[in-house]
């Protein structure tokens, strides 16, 4: 393994069914990661022309009540809704169209408008997890809600559109492409072996550790063997867990702890609030029991070498497959060398 992983190489993504190029040669350039620090941005605790901000006028005209805690209303411009009739063609298998139904929600972490996961306390940061839950739970009850995916954009280079800390839900009937590659493979998987891909990846990563940021008693963050982005992580719960509903409240506590943990080292490493785009995968909510999915988080973000450097998904990513030359190690390595303490909270 080890001379494997100093030559151009492939991996394979167990999740997806897909290859990365994984070329480490390319790196022997000088590394100049290191940055000086930028000033920290100023950032209000209060924003009176932020639509998120509480008792605010949203872009809609409604307004927010005076929160305290997180705030989650209906998305005033969402993409999917419930009355969309329920047609579909198909001509000779190729032109194919259907009607989607569902909803959007938006969940604010918190009434602090200058406040990411990174700087919010594990406490806080356990309200936004439960507030994850119950819409998990009462979207996927809805007859014509089969997938909930709950996302975050965070930060203008993901194409975030404001900058108050929130997320997103998207409940919807089909089950989006990326969520069902891994459902085909979870399932192909548990059928061909009776195992479970991410029981078994785990165990071999504890026995490596060559990948793994941090862990504790019911959660591991990690670099996948197979991730694509430069600094790309995914968290896990270390038992196989099909969705978050099932956490219970250590669980939940330890996953706020980890979250912490992880968006803090992303902040230190370019000591800037670091942009990603992360979600969860979990089971569907179509009623079924899904005993194979093991859900997880994933953090997808763009930067390469510096708060301003980042990685494009371009050429050889967007015809062939992805390919990276930092290797999952080295990125490993590097977010394990950066302090656990938030560098605008230090002292
Ligand atoms: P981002 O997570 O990409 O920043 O999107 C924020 C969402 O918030 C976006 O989907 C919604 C937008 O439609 N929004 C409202 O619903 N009301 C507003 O007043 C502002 C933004
Ligand atoms: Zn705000």
């Amino acid at each position: 393994m080890n001379d494997l992983i100093k030559y151009t190489h492939r991996r394979f993504n167990p999740l997806t069914g897909e290859w990365i190029l994984v070329a480490p040669g390319r790196l022997k350039r000088p590394w100049q990661g290191k940055v000086e620090r930028l000033p920290a941005p100023v950032r209000p605790r209060y924003d009176p022309s932020c639509y998120l901000c509480p008792g605010n006028t949203r872009a809609n005209g409604n307004k927010n009540p005076n929160y305290s805690s997180t705030f989650v209303f209906d998305n005033d411009f969402s993409s999917l809704s419930h009355d969309s009739p329920e047609v579909r063609i198909d001509e000779r298998g190729i032109i194919r169209a259907e009607a989607e139904q569902g909803i959007c929600r938006v969940i604010c972490f918190s009434p602090r408008h200058d406040l990411t996961l990174a700087e919010m306390d594990e406490t806080d940061i356990g309200r936004v997890i439960l507030v994850w839950k119950q819409e998990y739970e009462q979207l996927g009850h809805l007859d014509d809600v089969n997938h909930v995916q709950i996302f975050e954009n965070k930060g203008e280079l993901m194409g975030c559109s404001n900058p108050h800390p929130h997320c997103q839900v998207w409940a919807e009937s089909a089950i989006p492409v990326e969520p069902s590659k891994e459902a085909f493979r979870f399932e192909k998987v548990r059928a061909e072996s009776g195992k479970c891909i991410l029981c078994e990846y785990l165990a071999f990563e504890l026995g490596q550790k060559d990948r793994i940021l941090t862990q504790n008693e019911h959660f591991v963050a990690l670099v996948p063997f197979w991730a694509s982005w430069p600094f790309e992580t995914m968290i896990l719960p270390t038992r196989h867990l099909q969705n978050i509903a099932q956490l219970n409240a250590a669980a939940m506590s330890a996953f706020a702890s980890i979250l912490k943990e992880l968006t803090v080292r992303y902040d230190n490493l370019f000591e800037v609030s670091f942009p990603y785009s992360s979600g969860i995968h979990q089971s569907p909510t179509d009623g079924r029991p899904h005993e194979e999915w093991h859900f997880h988080m994933h953090f997808y973000p763009p930067l390469l070498r510096s708060a301003s450097v980042r990685k494009f998904m371009v050429g050889y990513e967007m015809l062939a497959n992805p390919q990276r030359d930092l290797t999952p190690e080295d990125a490993a390595d590097r977010l394990r060398s950066v302090p656990s303490i938030h560098y605008l909270q230090e002292g």
